[in-house]
């Protein structure tokens, strides 16, 4: 069949024209009171494509193939061609952005990270570089809890699609799992993940072409290297792209599907029935379903009702309960930090790590340090319920929430890591639908973000920090991913940080490289950690957890134990500090 007639037959079948899958949970407790098949070739036949443009042709022209299909572009954060580097002269502030003309967006200026920020003479930066470090003269000066303009949707400079998108949706192209309303599971047979060196000019640019024409997608990367995964039947043409331009890569995954299905593997009915007599069945030996984590959280609940308790703080669009796990001695002298998990549904070892957590500090609390028991800890695991859920019935590499977009639910999904309403709509977060890092149509459009926020903001708690779990990478990152700049008091983060970093090395465990989101990885606006430092939380961290590429997003079940107990070391270690 035709590719075209597969998408046309796949469209009539996929609901897009039916309402979304509600799927109704019970509603969750509420908190006591303080003391108390194949992946679908739906895009392009990459078999008959590439009259094959050299390098140099995909660096510097667009085909008229690849102008007319600007909208399908898949921009899966990419890491940049070199650490930006801190003395660069850091962008306009949001004001000017927001004041801008509608710029229309060149459509080759695809990589945020490639772009060259302009210089302004009212930048809100303090940018005496001469007298300063290099960090310091990037450090944003803008007041904490500043409201984010949820109104503004302004153009970006760095969208990498069309603005007037509403008005061409003939031209959006869904991406794998767009269409899987009908519930076909993709298939990942024969895709690989390759690791590109991008030491050499030019081969950033390449990638981003083909990403373009949905022949790779990016998962992650360094500033030399980039983790792409290959789809099946574009390996030959990248293959022999590569080999003309000299473009050295390993191939890390054979073949992606056989990984997942090696994944996570099932428990025998023996060590089933064991965990279920426990009373719950979460085991930190496989990844589980959202109905096991959250068994747990209630079960944990029910057991320790003096110290647990939980509260759906809202529903995910298709109706799963967001479900905070709280444990407090209720000491009215407590700090309080909030941890959260799985807001990319594809990083699994993200959920398992923060439950990992709580059954560590629920189970032993007597026998816990001051500087835990001292806390009230508020756990949300799975921030993207439906997305967490679509990973394992549909689609493993689901990265956004499942709500559908308004046109016509040809694409699916919002990055939640681009819709906080913190400078909501800047770099490195799409206007387009259809993209890996759709911001939504404005800043907490998506009920999973507004719902955290707003359950962060009414609680009532004083947050000392905020932690939220991805993978992966082996990062810690600090604010500001919006752009290359930092907040006043970086310093501490990037000292924090690094003392948290040592303490998961000295548990024999994995090295992971410290800084601000932006310089360390690529400007990346809308992110949650943003919006709780703007909340005025000192330390506001994103933890890029293991590993640096071998598996990527498909770590094998035997790595939880080992990452989620090095990551505790790193917790206390920042807990020891918040206590001083
Ligand atoms: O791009 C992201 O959202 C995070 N990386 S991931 O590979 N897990 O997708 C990094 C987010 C860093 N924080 C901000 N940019 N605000
Ligand atoms: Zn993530």
């Amino acid at each position: 069949m035709e590719s075209w007639t597969v998408l046309v037959v796949l469209l009539a079948a996929s609901g897009v024209l039916g309402t979304p899958f509600i799927n109704k949970l019970a509603p969750g407790q509420e908190f006591p009171a303080k003391n108390s098949v194949r992946q679908p070739s739906n895009i392009e036949d990459a078999s008959t494509d590439l009259a094959e443009p050299s390098a140099s042709e995909l660096a510097s022209t667009q085909t008229d193939a690849e102008s007319s299909i600007v909208n399908k572009v898949d921009e899966t954060p990419e890491k940049p061609e070199a650490v930006v580097k801190v003395d660069e002269t850091p962008v306009k502030p949001e004001a000017e952005t927001a004041a801008a003309e509608p710029a229309p967006i060149e459509p080759d200026s695809v990589n945020p990270i490639e772009e060259k920020p302009e210089k302004s003479d009212s930048d809100v930066f303090a940018n005496e570089a001469s007298t300063k470090s290099d960090l310091e003269s990037l450090v944003a000066t803008e007041p904490a809890k500043t409201e984010p303009h949820e109104s503004e949707a302004a153009p970006t400079e760095t969208d990498h699609v069309d603005p007037v998108i509403e008005e061409e949706p003939a031209i959006l192209i869904p991406k794998t799992g767009d269409l899987s309303k009908n519930e076909v599971k993709v298939d990942y047979s024969g895709a690989q993940v390759w690791k590109i060196s991008t030491n050499r000019t030019g081969v950033r640019a390449v990638i981003t072409r083909l990403r373009r024409r949905n022949l790779v997608s990016t998962w992650g990367g360094d500033h030399s290297s980039a983790d792409i995964l290959v789809r099946h039947d574009a390996i030959e043409n990248v293959t022999r792209i590569f080999k003309r331009e000299n473009i050295s890569y390993n191939v890390i995954i054979e073949d992606l599907q056989k990984r997942i299905d090696e994944e996570n593997p099932p428990l025998s009915p023996e060590e089933l029935e064991l965990h279920d007599r426990r009373g719950h069945r979460m085991t930190w030996k496989q990844y589980h379903r959202l109905e096991d984590i959250h068994g747990f959280m209630e079960y944990l609940a029910k057991t320790y009702p003096t110290l647990i308790s939980t509260k759906s703080i809202g529903k995910s669009h298709e109706g799963r309960d967001l479900k905070v796990l709280r444990i407090s001695d209720g000491k009215p002298t407590n700090k309080a930090v909030f941890i959260d998990g799985g807001i990319h549904a594809r990083e699994w070892i993200s959920p398992a790590t923060v439950t990992f957590f709580i059954n560590q500090f629920a189970e032993n609390f007597d026998e816990e340090s001051d500087d835990i028991k001292n806390t009230d800890w508020y756990f949300l695991p799975v921030v993207n319920p439906d997305g967490y859920e679509y990973t394992h019935t549909t689609d493993r590499l689901w990265r956004k929430n499942r709500k559908p977009s308004n046109l016509a639910r040809v694409c699916s999904g919002t990055d939640l890591n681009r819709n906080f309403g913190y400078r909501w709509g800047g770099k490195g977060a799409s206007s387009n639908p259809c993209s890996e890092t759709f911001r939504g149509r404005t800043a907490f459009s998506e009920p999973e973000s507004k719902a955290l926020a707003d359950f962060i903001k009414s609680s009532g708690a004083n947050f000392s920090a905020y932690l939220t779990y991805h993978s992966y990478g082996q990062y810690l990152l600090y604010p500001w991913g919006y752009d290359n700049v930092v907040p006043p008091d970086y310093k501490d983060l990037d000292e924090v940080g690094k003392t948290i970093a040592k303490a998961i090395e000295e548990t024999g465990g994995s090295k992971y490289s410290v800084g601000s989101s932006s310089g360390l990885l690529y400007p990346a606006s809308g992110g949650s950690d943003d919006w709780a430092k703007a909340q005025g939380i000192k330390y506001s961290y994103t933890v890029e957890l293991s590993d640096t590429g071998r598996y990527g997003f498909i770590l094998p079940t035997s790595y939880i134990d080992p990452v989620a107990k090095e990551s505790l070391a790193g917790l206390r270690a920042l807990m020891k500090i918040i206590h001083g």
